[in-house]
């Protein structure tokens, strides 16, 4: 077997260095000032978030030469987002980077390992409450090692929604969202906001909400989710009720196929640009 697609040594390797940049995230003390904006003024990156993204590569590298990365941050510095056969791990290195700069504890790592463009691996990592989300293609998914499961929701009536306002300042896109929530939060049990895609997605799979969708969102904000929420039973499908589309930066996260048709059908739709890819 090429070592570079040995999975459990993936996923070993990767858990040991999830831990080691959960320490630089949870040591770093929250900073107002330390922050630079990047496609609007509440769209934030720090030096932790270069540096846990480095940190990541760099000994991902070393040990799997022939793999290759989608990281936000290099993205987001104008590199484009290439999705191949490859072992390809999809990070986002502090996912709720608001949240990091005002510490307010809803911020994760979020990774997920891609090979022949299937999802395999997926972890979301808040350092800050200790809590580790992880799952592998066809064997669950685990909160700090024990089994998690989704609600099972299926009407929306009962259903605590999470979803987010975003970072963008599109007055078109501000406009869908606030829509959005408008119409949901009559129709639903309740609404939150954690600020972050990858937490949003691991509370449905954790059982804790039971659907989330956002639309506005990058591939490194939804990757480790998708198999997390797979794997404890739920569905991930594009915010129009279609088939999910990594790239695409829509996301509907759901406790059951029910609930997920229910929400599509109560959105207004908005398609940000450009995609991913
Ligand atoms: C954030 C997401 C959040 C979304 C923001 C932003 P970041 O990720 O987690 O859900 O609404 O637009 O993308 O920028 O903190 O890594």
């Amino acid at each position: 077997m090429d070592p570079d697609r040995d999975l459990d040594k993936c996923n070993e390797i990767v858990l040991k260095l999830v831990n080691e940049v959960g320490e630089i995230i949870s040591t770093r003390s929250a900073n107002r000032k330390s922050f630079i904006c990047k496609s609007s003024d509440i769209d934030l990156v720090t030096e932790t978030d270069i540096e846990v993204e480095n940190h990541l590569k760099t000994n991902l590298l070393k040990k799997f030469p022939s793999h290759k990365f989608i990281g936000e941050e290099e993205c987001s510095s104008g590199q484009k987002a290439e999705l191949t056969d490859a072992p390809t791990w999809i990070i986002d290195p502090v996912d709720g980077t608001m949240n990091f700069v005002h510490g307010f504890p809803h911020s994760c790592i979020s990774i997920a390992l891609v090979v022949d463009k299937v999802i395999e691996i997926g972890i979301i990592y808040n350092p800050m409450l200790n809590q580790k989300f992880t799952a592998r293609r066809g064997r669950g998914a685990f909160l700090n090692g024990e089994k998690i499961s989704v609600s099972c929701e299926k009407e929306l009536k009962k259903a605590l929604v999470v979803s987010e306002f975003g970072t963008s300042r599109d007055a078109e896109k501000i406009k869908v969202v606030h829509e959005n929530f408008q119409r949901i939060s009559v129709l639903a049990h309740g609404v939150r906001c954690l600020g972050s895609a990858a937490l949003n997605m691991a509370m449905v799979a954790l059982g804790a909400a039971d659907v989330n969708y956002e639309m506005g969102i990058h591939c490194w904000d939804v990757a480790a989710g998708y198999i997390i929420v797979r794997e404890a039973g739920g569905v991930v499908v594009d915010t129009s009720g279609g088939d999910f589309d990594m790239m695409s930066r829509r996301v509907l996260a759901a406790s059951s196929e029910e609930l997920a048709k229910e929400v599509s059908r109560n959105l207004t739709q908005f398609q940000p640009l450009p995609r991913d890819d």
